[in-house]
């Protein structure tokens, strides 16, 4: 790990013993003495057993309670809307930062937490993550839909964040520390002429990747669907976007047997069929893709097609990473306990958060499932970085997806991740390790466009779901 100059240093066991008043004075005594007396192995116990006493003495005098949970949004990475999250409380100077990024309804995040997570929140104690997790689940009754859980991951991290703050320890040392020295990710090419795409892989594998994801274009491959007769009818709108299923299905086993030829056999190769095509035809792609021995192939199908993934387990053995769209444990329980997969990629911030994500992480652990957390442009670094710090700690890791973060977003969000050798390397400071500049973040308001998607059809106008 790399220890970022502009952060305090790496962690030390002693940070959480020194972190009041009354503590520091004692170790300093500790210190002091100690030299002297320790022979007589008297001093030390002494010392310890005034400082349990004093920290008892703190946790119970110094409740630190939430004061305000408010919602700011910025564009730094152009058409992409993040909403970042503010906790304040009532130890001046302490706040928490959280990701609630839902880049298609920023606004209706920023409504849920302003309007009704700040007024919920207000002063419960930052201590007490798990009891203001689960109030703030069922304080909406209803649930587990995107812009709730995103509102909720924002209290939740930015919760997180304080925790690490006030124990001056990177989070993910309070949740059992590091399993690995750092985290393995996927990159992404994308081009519709192979050897253009060629020469974007060879230039990510120079770079130090060893994943990378291979896309023939954007998702679906747009480019390759001719003739969109809806439009010619005037149905739809005029911008509405064209895919039929087959020229896509016909390009992924070409664009992987070029690849596979050209970059070699180490580079391991990924593929998003981002939905979008038949339950049946992505099975079939799927088989297909085998003789390439793709690392895996990701979200084969809509959420609301889960009931297939047994026939995909079935048919072949090509490894599958699902969970970007799951908002619900209904969704991911029963993938899991019936090992219909191999990687959950669920986004954390559309989950509800670090606290679920650890949960599902290890529930996924005990059914020999991995993770690849969804690590896309639309997170902002704070979510990525909540990404991380999970990755490090969790045994089933599996691999991480990232983003290349431009220089306006590394301005705005101090501490963001660097990619070196393939590794997302991150800050070792406490909480998350990433400040958010309110000021700098003001010179990137959100874009006029409101941010959802425009419709895409098939060649006679029915809508593609993704
Ligand atoms: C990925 C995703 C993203 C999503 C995007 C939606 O695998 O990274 O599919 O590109 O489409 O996050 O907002
Ligand atoms: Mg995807």
């Amino acid at each position: 790990m790399r220890t970022d100059a502009a952060f305090p240093p790496r962690f030390s066991p002693n940070c959480f013993l020194v972190n009041t008043t009354i503590s520091r004075r004692l170790a300093l005594k500790t210190l002091g003495l100690g030299a002297g007396l320790s022979s007589v192995g008297f001093v030390d116990r002494g010392a310890q057993a005034a400082e349990a006493a004093s920290g008892r003495a703190n946790r119970g005098s110094k409740a630190v309670k939430i004061t305000k949970v408010r919602a700011i949004t910025c564009a730094t990475q152009g058409t992409i809307r993040f909403v970042v999250i503010r906790v304040d409380t009532s130890e001046p100077g302490l706040y928490g930062l959280g990701c609630g990024t839902y880049n298609q309804r920023p606004l209706t995040v920023v409504t849920a937490v302003n309007e009704y997570l700040d007024p919920f929140a207000r002063g419960r104690d930052v201590d007490d993550i798990e009891d203001i997790w689960q109030n703030a689940y069922t304080s909406s009754y209803w649930r587990n839909g995107p812009v709730m859980n995103n509102a909720l991951s924002g209290l939740d991290l930015a919760l997180w964040d304080i925790k690490g703050k006030r124990t001056q320890m990177p989070v993910y040392q309070l949740i059992g520390g590091r399993a690995r020295f750092a985290v393995d990710t996927y990159t992404h090419c994308s081009a519709g002429d192979l050897k253009q795409l060629e020469d974007q892989v060879k230039a990510r594998q120079a770079e130090g990747y060893r994943h990378i994801r291979i896309q023939p274009g954007g998702y679906g491959a747009l480019h390759l669907s001719k003739n969109p007769d809806f439009r010619a009818a005037g149905f739809g709108l005029p911008g509405d976007q064209h895919m039929d299923a087959l020229p896509y299905l016909k390009a992924v086993p070409k664009m992987f047997a070029h690849i596979r030829s050209t970059c070699g056999e180490t580079v391991e190769l990924l593929h998003d069929i981002h939905e979008r095509v038949e339950p049946n035809h992505a099975i079939n792609l799927c088989r297909e893709l085998e003789q390439y021995r793709p690392f895996f192939i990701e979200d084969p199908f809509s959420p609301e097609q889960n009931g297939w993934f047994a026939q995909l387990r079935a048919r072949t053995s090509v490894p599958i990473a699902m969970g970007e769209l799951f908002n619900s444990p209904h969704e991911w329980v029963p993938l899991l306990k019936d090992r219909l997969i191999d990687y959950l990629r669920v986004h954390i911030t559309q989950a509800g958060g670090f606290t679920p994500a650890r949960k599902m992480a290890a529930l996924a652990e005990w059914f020999g499932v991995r993770s690849a957390w969804h690590g896309p442009g639309d997170l902002s670094p704070i979510g990525h970085a909540a990404n991380i710090h999970l990755d490090l700690n969790i045994h089933n890791f599996g691999i991480q997806e990232t983003t290349r973060f431009n220089d306006a977003t590394r301005e705005v969000f101090p501490g963001t991740h660097t990619i070196e050798n393939g590794y997302a390397i991150h800050n070792d400071a406490p909480g998350w390790g990433v400040e958010f500049d309110e000021e700098k973040a003001k010179k990137y308001p959100l874009p006029a466009h409101p941010g959802y998607w425009e419709p895409v059809r098939r060649r006679d106008g029915t809508a593609v779901r993704p």
